[in-house]
């Protein structure tokens, strides 16, 4: 139960950042609930849509209590940074730098959690098991080898990422045809930029290079390797999950991102 002190305060704060958002950003909640920046958008798929691979317990558990947390954990921590509020997700982990110290980590953390999120459903489907195709496949093949020499790397990659994290398929940025696996911890998103050290920044002012606010780098594909992904059907077998995993992932999903925003 909350005190009537605390319901006043949370009342407040609501208030403040309906009054202060702008109106595009206010999305009118079901139920008569306060309007708030981040919501938590609905599974394109029902719950045992990814069955037997990915269990339904396990994608309701995940959908409705963990990334739900991250999206009410986002809002309360930029209840009171009108600015920081006004960014997408995208936006929030690209310019984590420019986020106000005092929510930087909790915005890292479930700022990162609400966009990973987002896209990781995205990026499996129901239905039967596609292949990369067109343009994306050649950079697979230019990077890798081929489909399978990918698979075999990207799960080694899952595999050594210690503790809770995940690993993704990315480029470098558009134009570059370059296909990276990599791994982050926690919630971290590849995309936002490793602070630059003190001396880098003096080398950039000293030869009057502007110094860069955010990663050109793009997202194409995803994989969560915590274990609330997998541990009720897997237990302790990521190797099992991942390879079960393989067979509901929307390579048209990230065939498309590769077209749209990397060629
Ligand atoms: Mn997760």
């Amino acid at each position: 139960m909350m005190t009537r002190r605390e319901a006043l305060k949370t009342t407040a704060l609501v208030s403040a950042a309906a009054i202060t958002l702008p109106s595009a950003l206010a999305q009118p909640a079901a139920g008569g609930a306060q309007a708030v920046p981040y919501t938590l958008p609905a599974l394109p798929y029902a719950f045992d849509a990814l069955e037997p691979h990915i269990d339904a317990r396990t994608m309701e558990v995940h959908h409705d209590r963990h990334h739900k947390a991250y999206v009410d954990n986002l809002n309360k921590a930029v209840a009171e940074f009108p600015d920081v509020a006004k960014k997408s997700p995208e936006e929030l982990v690209r310019t984590l730098d420019t986020v106000p110290e005092k929510i930087r980590t909790a915005v890292r953390n479930n700022g990162g959690g609400h966009y990973n999120h987002s896209l990781f459903w995205q990026m499996m489907r129901k239905g039967s098991a596609t292949t990369p195709e067109g343009a994306f496949a050649k950079a697979i093949e230019k990077s890798f080898g081929d489909v399978a020499a990918f698979k075999t790397k990207f799960a080694e990659a899952a595999m050594k990422n210690f503790g809770s994290g995940w690993t993704w398929l990315t480029t470098p940025g558009p134009g570059t045809g370059t296909l990276m696996i990599e791994s982050t911890a926690n919630q971290d998103s590849p995309l936002t930029m490793a602070p630059l050290s003190a001396d880098m920044k003096s080398f950039l002012k000293d030869n009057e290079v502007a110094t860069p606010t955010q990663s050109a780098k793009i997202i194409l594909l995803g994989l969560d390797t915590w274990e609330h992904a997998y541990y009720l059907k897997y237990q302790n077998k990521r190797a099992d999950y991942i390879a079960a995993w393989w067979n509901v992932v929307n390579w048209d999903f990230v065939a498309g991102r590769y077209a749209q925003l990397a060629k």
